[in-house]
C-alpha cells in the first residue's frame, strides 16, 4: 500500500457491531468480563483500548513497522526508551535537541546514574569515538529542533551493528512522510504526535514504532506499568488528524521553500537554516533520506539580540507567537527564551542557537499572506 492510502485506511476497519466507518471514541476506563479472565480481549483502558489499538496500528504502518505504542505525551515516549536502560549505562545524543528532551536527561535521568554525552552527531567519527561497553542508546534527532540539522541515521546505525545498541530517532520535525528512520537501520521510532501526526494544535501525544517482538514487548510493558497513556478522544482526533497527513506535509513543504527563499534575500537576516538549500551542510544526507525538506525554519537576525528578535516577534499578524509546531497554521517561536530556555546558553550559543533565533512552523495558509506578513514583521 502507498502512503497516501495508508494514512486513510491503515489500522481502521468498520466497527465490529455497527458498521461505522470511523474508529468510534471508546471512552471507558474497563471492560464487562463474562467469568474471571474470560473476555473480549480488553480489561482495563490502561492496558488496551480499541480506539488507541487503531492509533497505533496507523502509526506503525506509517513507520513501515509492525508495532505502535502511543504515550500521552512525545515526552512520555522518550521516557519509556529511557526507562528500559539501567544505572551505569550510557546515551549518545546529539548537541542540538529539544529543549525538554535535554532537560529529562540532564535534570531527571543523570539523578538515576545514567550518562550522556552530546556531541556533534553529522560527524560519524564524533559518534564512533564516544562509543564504549557502557554505550546502550544512541539518540537521534533530525532535522535538529532548533537548528535543522540533518543525521545521516543509515551511516549512524551502522556504527551500532553487531553492539548491543539501540539506535533511537525522534522523527518529529520529518514526519512518516518525509523520513522513515527504521528502514535507515533505527530500532525505534519516536514522535512528538503533537505535531504533523496530530497536525491541527488540539492534543499532546507521543508515539514509538519498531520491528522487534521483544523490543515492542518491553515497551508496551512500560506503557502499561508506568501509565503514560493517551485517552480515547485524543487517539480518535489524532485517526482523523493523519488522514491528511501526505497532503498536508506537501503543503507545509511547499510554503517552506517560498518562505525560505525570502528569508535569504532579506536584508535584515543574517543567517536561514532550512535543509533545502544546496548551502546547507548536510543537503546531500537531507536529499538521500527524506523525501522533500519539511515546513520547519530557523534564521537568526543581522542585529543579534534578544529585543530585535522580540520586536519582530510582536508585530506577526498570521502567524502565532506560540510554542509547538506541525499544525495547519504557521507558528513563530523565539527557541532561545522558549522552547529551549532549559539549555544552559553556553551550551545554545556552542551550538548557534543564538539571542535573535527565531523558528517559523509554516502552516498551509496561503504563501502570499505568509510572506506579506513576515515582510512587515521584519520592516
Ligand atoms: O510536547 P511533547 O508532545 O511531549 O513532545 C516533546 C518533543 C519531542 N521531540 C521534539 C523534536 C519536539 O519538538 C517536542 C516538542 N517540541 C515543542 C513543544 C516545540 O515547540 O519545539
Amino acid at each position: 500500500m502507498k502512503f497516501g492510502t495508508k494514512v486513510i485506511h491503515a489500522g481502521v476497519e468498520p466497527d465490529i457491531g455497527t458498521g461505522a466507518i470511523m474508529t468510534p471514541i471508546y471512552q471507558t476506563s474497563t471492560y464487562v468480563q463474562e467469568s474471571p479472565g474470560k473476555h473480549k480481549g480488553y480489561e482495563y483502558s490502561r492496558t488496551q483500548n480499541p480506539t488507541r489499538d487503531a492509533l497505533q496500528k496507523s502509526i506503525a504502518a506509517l513507520e513501515n513497522a509492525k508495532y505502535g505504542i502511543c504515550f500521552s505525551s512525545g515526552m512520555g515516549a522518550i521516557d519509556a526508551i529511557i526507562k528500559l536502560l539501567k544505572s551505569g549505562d550510557e546515551v549518545i545524543s546529539i548537541d542540538d535537541l529539544y529543549g525538554g528532551s535535554y532537560r529529562l536527561f540532564e535534570q531527571v535521568y543523570v539523578g538515576f546514574g545514567l550518562k550522556f554525552h552530546f556531541t556533534a552527531m553529522y560527524s560519524t567519527e564524533k559518534v564512533a569515538q564516544l562509543i564504549n561497553d557502557r554505550t546502550k542508546l544512541i539518540w537521534i534527532e533530525t532535522p535538529t529542533n532548533p537548528m535543522m540539522n540533518i543525521v545521516d541515521i543509515e551511516a549512524v546505525a551502522d556504527l551500532a551493528k553487531g553492539k548491543d545498541i539501540l539506535i533511537g530517532v525522534d522523527n518529529t520535525f520529518a514526519s512518516p512522510y518525509l523520513q522513515n528512520p527504521l528502514d535507515l537501520g533505527a530500532d525505534i521510532v519516536m514522535h512528538s504526535v503533537t505535531k504533523y501526526l496530530g497536525g491541527h494544535s488540539d492534543v499532546i501525544m507521543g508515539a514509538l514504532a519498531c520491528n522487534d517482538n521483544m523490543l515492542a514487548e518491553k515497551l508496551a510493558f512500560q506503557q502499561n506499568a508506568s501509565g503514560a497513556v493517551p485517552g480515547p478522544q485524543d487517539c480518535f482526533l489524532v485517526l482523523r488528524g493523519i488522514k491528511t497527513l501526505h497532503i498536508r506535509m506537501q503543503r507545509h513543504c511547499e510554503n517552506a521553500r517560498h518562505v525560505a527563499q525570502f528569508l535569504v534575500s532579506h536584508p535584515k537576516v543574517e543567517k536561514v537554516c532550512w535543509p533545502g538549500f544546496e548551502t546547507h551542510p548536510n543537503h546531500d544526507v537531507a536529499r538521500k533520506q527524506m523525501r522533500d525538506f519539511g515546513g520547519m525554519i530557523s534564521f537568526t537576525l543581522k542585529e543579534d539580540s534578544m529585543e530585535a528578535a522580540f520586536r519582530i516577534l510582536e508585530k506577526f499578524k498570521i502567524f502565532s507567537l506560540a510554542e509547538s509546531l506541525g499544525g495547519v497554521e504557521s507558528l513563530c517561536a523565539h527557541p532561545a527564551s522558549m522552547t529551549h530556555a532549559s539549555i544552559p546558553k553556553e551550551e545554545r550559543e556552542k551550538i548557534g542557537l543564538k539571542d535573535s533565533l527565531i523558528r517559523f512552523s509554516i502552516g498551509i495558509e496561503d504563501v502570499e499572506d505568509l510572506i506579506s506578513d513576515i515582510d512587515q514583521a521584519l520592516s
